[in-house]
């Protein structure tokens, strides 16, 4: 009998995502700037997240974003309207970004002009936490409507995040919601977690984010 030919066709995508995104780390070194990846499922808030991450620093850092969504440029708009650069990524079907992407992406922005270039991910708590972007900090949203049992539903993309940030906070009244659940699943899967809790809507949190943000942004060594 003849032997079959394998080929494990997510191995070799894989492989070769992870050589595209060095290739991100190493253009984000040349150029210095700082690299965000904010994941998370659909309407959980990344929008209006960075929409107020952006209000609340701006002045102090020149900011870029690239926006991922399988059609439309809804939030790329809004990210016009702040002033900020901006690129829209249409995977046209795709349910997750990938470093081959982005280095596209970054050709389409002035980098020399920028400190910090946030990518809002196609919201998707599964997919996009396979594909590295080469980014300093990839970080995913939880709102608080979406449940505290998510760590234990979709573990890869709560082991692969530097940052958690749960939202929506100021709903917290209408939702049965355990912090200490999530922090407990959280942590067991990815023990260097950093947590945060944050309304993009009233505002609580979202100074003490930015202070621990732009301390992360200082720190990068170039
Ligand atoms: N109450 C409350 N609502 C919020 C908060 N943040 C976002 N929202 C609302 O949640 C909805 C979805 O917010 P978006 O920021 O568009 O969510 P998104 O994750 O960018 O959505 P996609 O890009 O479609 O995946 C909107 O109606 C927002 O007004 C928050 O902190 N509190
Ligand atoms: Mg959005």
């Amino acid at each position: 009998m003849k032997d079959i030919a394998y080929i494990d066709l997510k191995q070799c995508i894989l492989e070769d995502n992870e050589h595209l995104a060095d290739e991100v780390r190493t253009l984000a070194r040349e150029k210095k700037f700082f690299l965000w990846n904010i994941m998370s499922s659909p309407g959980a808030g990344k929008t209006t997240f960075i929409l107020d991450v952006i209000r609340r620093m701006k002045d102090t850092l020149r900011i870029g974003v690239i926006e991922g969504d399988i059609e439309s440029m809804v939030d790329a708009r809004k990210m016009q309207q702040m002033g900020v650069s901006t690129v829209q990524l249409r995977t046209g079907g795709d349910c997750h970004l990938d470093a081959a992407m982005i280095r596209k992406a970054l050709q389409a922005l002035p980098l020399d002009e920028l400190d910090l270039v946030i990518i809002e991910n196609i919201g998707n708590l599964v997919c996009p936490a396979e594909f590295d972007l080469g980014a300093d900090l990839p970080s995913m949203l939880l709102s608080v409507p979406e449940g505290d049992d998510k760590a234990l539903k979709y573990p890869l993309m709560f082991s692969v995040v530097k940052a958690l940030i749960v939202t929506k906070t100021d709903a917290v009244s209408l939702f049965d919601f355990d912090f200490e659940a999530l922090h407990d699943n959280a942590r067991r899967l990815n023990d260097k977690l950093d947590i945060f809790h944050v309304s993009a809507k009233t505002g609580d949190g979202m100074e003490s984010f930015c202070t621990w943000l732009q301390g992360k942004i200082e720190n990068k060594k170039y």
